[in-house]
């Protein structure tokens, strides 16, 4: 039987690396779309290694794109590279602006270019939400981003839908909420928690210093986000999807359940805040509501946020333990 291939960008990232998990599952020849850097990390993709071919492509170059695609001859693109935090895109918004949104571009320009049969998954976020216009948001909520990766983000949404309606090409959209899983980068909030809880834990640190306590996300779990993305590939017509899980949590709760794991109740004396880790404009509020994705994709979430902190608190003691 011909195998399927699929080329994944940012594949050293959260994401990247489960949606290769799934597809080499699925029977797929996965390629991954890798950056040069002086020191490769590689943490998340040590056990892919001989199972799935590295390629050389920034987004930030037009050729080296066209290339990759030339090389893999994949069926399927997923881009999932990003200058994906959102805290730094305040400090270098042009390099966040080029990535996330002329990157899309270029990619799509690359896909047009090579002129074979591509289905093409762009990875949107609920951050084009921002200041929401209304809760929960669904496909159809007015987009009013609050920060330059927001606004990339947004760019790199309309161009996807926009070639789609031009060229008659494959394109889909997954207007991903906050997800999380073991393998989040650790300056993200939920991993800079459970990484910190763990610490305290095995006494290798006293307090967790972090910004702004009250902002309210809609959290999930990695693994079953990326299952939706190969969903909305798989379908005979491309369109886009809001994928969450309905609920929200304000950092406080995460706080909660995250002591509570390690049986701490009132984790007062070990969480200090500072300014410095406050954005100049803050998303307040995410709730999404993904029935869109119920209804014709069949997806819906499969991991609570308590079970998701507990995974991810025990995979870091157990890590922080063999060092
Ligand atoms: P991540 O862990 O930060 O991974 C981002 C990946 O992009 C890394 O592999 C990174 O490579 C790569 N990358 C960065 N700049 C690049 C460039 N110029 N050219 C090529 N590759 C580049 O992000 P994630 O959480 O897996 O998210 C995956 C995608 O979904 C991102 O587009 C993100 O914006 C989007 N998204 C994420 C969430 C979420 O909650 N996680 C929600 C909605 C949407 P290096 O290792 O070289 O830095
Ligand atoms: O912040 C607050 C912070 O950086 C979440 C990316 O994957 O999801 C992610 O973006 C909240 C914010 O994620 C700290 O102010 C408080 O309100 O974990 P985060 P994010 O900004 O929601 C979306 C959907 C994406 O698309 C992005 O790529 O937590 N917060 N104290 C803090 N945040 C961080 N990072 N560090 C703190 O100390």
């Amino acid at each position: 039987m011909i195998k399927k291939r699929a080329l994944i960008t940012g594949i050293t990232g959260m994401d990247g690396s489960h949606l290769a998990d799934l597809l080499l599952e699925k029977g797929y020849e996965v390629f991954g779309m890798e950056r040069r850097t002086s020191t490769p990390n590689r943490t998340n993709i040590e056990h892919l290694e001989g199972k799935i071919t590295f390629v050389n492509g920034d987004l930030s170059d037009q050729m080296s794109l066209l290339r990759c695609l030339k090389k893999t001859k994949p069926d399927e693109v997923y881009n999932l590279a990003a200058q994906s935090f959102v805290y730094a895109s305040f400090i270098t918004p042009e390099q966040s602006s080029d990535v996330d949104g002329l990157g899309v571009l270029r990619m799509l320009e690359a896909i047009r270019e090579y002129g074979k049969p591509v289905k093409f998954y762009q990875a949107s976020t609920s951050e084009m939400f921002g200041k929401v216009q209304e809760t929960p948001q669904k496909e159809t909520t007015t987009f009013y981003p609050r920060s330059p990766y927001g606004v990339a983000k947004l760019y790199g949404h309309w161009i996807t839908k926009n070639y789609r309606e031009s060229y008659g090409m494959f394109n889909c959209c997954g207007i991903l909420f906050n997800h999380e899983s073991e393998r989040r980068g650790v300056e993200f909030v939920t991993r800079k928690i459970t990484d910190g809880v763990a610490r305290i834990h095995l006494g290798l640190q006293d307090k967790i210093v972090l910004g702004n306590l009250d902002a309210k996300r809609d959290w999930g779990y990695a693994p079953d986000y990326v299952e939706a993305m190969w969903l909305m590939v798989q379908q005979d017509e491309p369109d886009d999807y809001v994928i969450s899980t309905g609920k929200t949590y304000s950092i406080r709760e995460f706080l909660d359940y995250s002591f509570k794991h390690i049986g701490i109740t009132d984790w007062s004396k070990y969480v200090g805040q500072d300014e410095r880790y406050m954005r100049p404009s803050e998303v307040d509020l995410l709730r999404g509501d993904s029935s869109k994705a119920l209804k014709n994709l069949g997806w819906k979430p499969k991991t609570s946020l308590e079970e998701m902190v507990g995974k991810m608190i025990d995979n870091d003691i157990k890590q922080l333990g063999e060092k």
